[in-house]
């Protein structure tokens, strides 16, 4: 990427998709014009669809299918949740890329990048995150709480993560505790959050969500032909991926709010609500256990209630469940 992509894209962005001329744009970055050609002509080369008109200027037709800071961290617009943005091109992981940057110092932060080569899930499982086609974040926040509230934290993250697809989307959005959000019986999306805790409370709390964006099915192979879907695909439309981002984020900050303020048991009803493991058998995997049973509420503390198949009762905090 040039020196002055970042530069350039923002200043595009900011003028609402009108012309602004090679000459302006020079003036205000202190490039020549030139400079300015060669950043345009790259951009252009990435994939942004910029037109330029002689002695019009130059203008963005339309949001980018890849991630720019210059954009990313104008439109998000909330420096109250994170001290600062990362945007990159691609990492092996935004999670581990996370975890390494939150060491020694106290800064809250999100990373976002176009591609991950070694996406992964919960227990180490791969999560595929193919270039410019999902979103792929991990958020660094601060909670000055006890340790134990983690599961309480991962609830309320769920809904939030919910609602953004559910907003752009026609056919209802579900969550699968503790972990996947689904449309029609496939999953879109899947998140974990991990921490990092001493023996007063969290230091820090590192969520790492992948949401299925643009992949159309070809996109998905193997075992993930039947289980996994994108927005895109359940909407019959493309996702403009910075105002889901940008959406995706209030959300996120309404509901760590809450988390910091409200019990669980304040979000319980809704979350039972947009829950898609009732009235079904399902195959629970427990610390390495595996039995069959049935989900038959979420008590107050979030912990999943099930009643097994020789009518044992169980109390999950987490557990992998097979729908
Ligand atoms: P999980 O362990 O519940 O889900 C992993 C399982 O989901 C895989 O075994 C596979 O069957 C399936 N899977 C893999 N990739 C996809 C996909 N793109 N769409 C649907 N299903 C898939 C859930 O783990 C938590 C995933 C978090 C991913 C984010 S992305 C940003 C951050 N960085 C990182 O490395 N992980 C997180």
């Amino acid at each position: 990427m040039s020196k002055y992509s970042k530069e350039v894209i923002h200043m595009l962005y900011q003028y609402h998709y009108e012309y602004i001329s090679g000459q302006f744009i020079a003036e205000q970055l202190s490039i020549s014009r030139t400079a300015v050609k060669k950043v345009i002509d790259q951009l252009k080369s990435e994939g942004c669809q910029i037109e330029s008109i002689n002695h019009k200027g130059h203008r963005l037709m339309q949001l980018p299918d890849k991630w720019y800071s210059g954009i990313v961290i104008p439109s998000i617009n909330t420096q109250q949740l994170f001290k600062h943005i990362e945007v990159f091109e691609n990492v092996d992981s935004t999670q581990l890329l996370a975890k390494q940057k939150l060491v020694g110092n106290t800064d809250t932060f999100l990373i976002l990048s176009d591609e991950q080569t070694k996406g992964k899930g919960r227990f180490n499982r791969p999560w595929l995150s193919t270039r410019g086609k999902g979103l792929w974040m991990s958020i660094v926040l601060r909670p000055n709480v006890p340790f134990d509230m983690i599961t309480k934290f991962n609830l309320f993250m769920a809904l939030g993560i919910r609602d953004a697809i559910q907003s752009f989307s026609n056919a209802s959005v579900s969550v699968k505790w503790p972990n996947d959000i689904y449309i029609n019986n496939k999953k879109v999306c899947g998140f974990l959050t991990e921490m990092v805790a001493n023996s007063d409370g969290i230091e820090a709390v590192i969520c790492g969500i992948g949401i299925n964006m643009n992949q159309t099915q070809t996109d998905f192979d193997g075992e993930l032909s039947q289980k996994a879907t994108s927005m895109r695909i359940q909407g019959n439309k493309k996702i403009n991926r910075y105002e889901f981002l940008q959406l995706l984020i209030q959300q996120i900050e309404y509901r760590y709010a809450q988390f910091l303020k409200e019990p669980f048991a304040t979000i319980r009803q809704e979350y039972i609500e947009v829950s898609n493991i009732w009235n079904k058998q399902l195959k629970f995997t427990e610390n390495g256990d595996q039995f069959l049973g049935e989900a038959v509420d979420i008590d107050d503390n979030g912990y999943l209630i099930v009643d097994d198949e020789h009518n044992q009762q169980h109390q999950l905090m987490s557990a992998d469940i097979e729908l």
